[in-house]
């Protein structure tokens, strides 16, 4: 299936490093707050958020924790499926780190697939205070069909989010590089543009800062609306 995404039609988060803020965030609390089987429970409380999406074992948990310089806050596992619930964390006691069960895990029932499924697509349609997902994509393997569908998804759902490729240290910095090519040039059989992309490492803690600013930049934005609309 071909999507014909122009610009204006999705929310995509394009390139503004002109405008990157020279600080960085300063992270001086982090904490686990709670897991939520669905978005109708999740809080009321009217914080910016921050969803982390992809396929199971992409790296979304150490992610997580890379970003909060926390060793075991997010659960890491090397078997996948281990994220199953809609899973916060608060950062800075003004905003939340989402973490998402991972899609494709091939281990489950057809039943359970279709649950997870329903509560990830609700919570990202449905949920107002969710400011950008983070959709992430192993820097080191070839694009996969049911990344591109799933971005595709997102255009479709009107759903903001950014790329980030996870795990670069796992391969060698031009191999990296030309991996990541190949997934720009499938996306963009589907997309005119792509959305702002972030090349990480939760082994280095490569990205974290740019993550950080991106971030802040627009809890920033969620402030000012805040106080326009008080
Ligand atoms: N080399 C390397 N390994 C990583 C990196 N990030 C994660 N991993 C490994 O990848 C595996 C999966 O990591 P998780 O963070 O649990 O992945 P997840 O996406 O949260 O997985 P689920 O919750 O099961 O969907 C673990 O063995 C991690 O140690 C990275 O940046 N570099
Ligand atoms: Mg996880």
């Amino acid at each position: 299936m071909i999507y014909a995404f122009d610009s204006l039609q999705a929310t995509l988060f394009l390139n503004f490093s002109n405008v990157i803020l020279a600080l960085n965030m300063e992270i001086h609390h982090s904490d686990y707050s709670a897991s939520y089987p669905k978005v109708t429970l999740c809080p009321k409380d009217n914080k910016p958020e921050y969803a982390f999406i992809g396929r199971s074992n992409v790296g979304k948990s150490s992610l997580i924790n890379m970003l909060l310089n926390r060793k075991e806050l997010a659960r890491v596992s090397k078997k996948p499926g281990k994220t199953q619930m809609i899973n916060y964390y608060i950062v800075n006691k003004e905003w939340y780190l989402v973490d998402l069960p991972g899609y494709g895990y091939a281990k489950i029932s057809k039943n359970k697939r279709k649950e997870w499924r329903q509560m990830i697509e609700g919570y990202l349609q449905k949920r107002v205070n969710m400011q950008c997902a983070f959709v992430l994509l192993d820097a080191n393997i070839a694009p996969q069909k049911i990344d591109i569908e799933f971005i595709n998804w997102l255009g479709q759902a009107r759903v903001p989010f950014v790329i980030v490729y996870t795990k670069a240290d796992k391969s060698k910095p031009q191999e990296i590089e030309e991996n990541i090519e190949k997934i720009q040039q499938a996306l963009l059989e589907h997309w005119n543009e792509l959305p702002q992309q972030f090349t990480t490492s939760a082994n280095k803690g490569e990205g974290q800062e740019e993550i950080l600013q991106f971030i802040d930049k627009i809890n920033h934005q969620f402030l000012e609306q805040l106080e326009m609309e008080h």
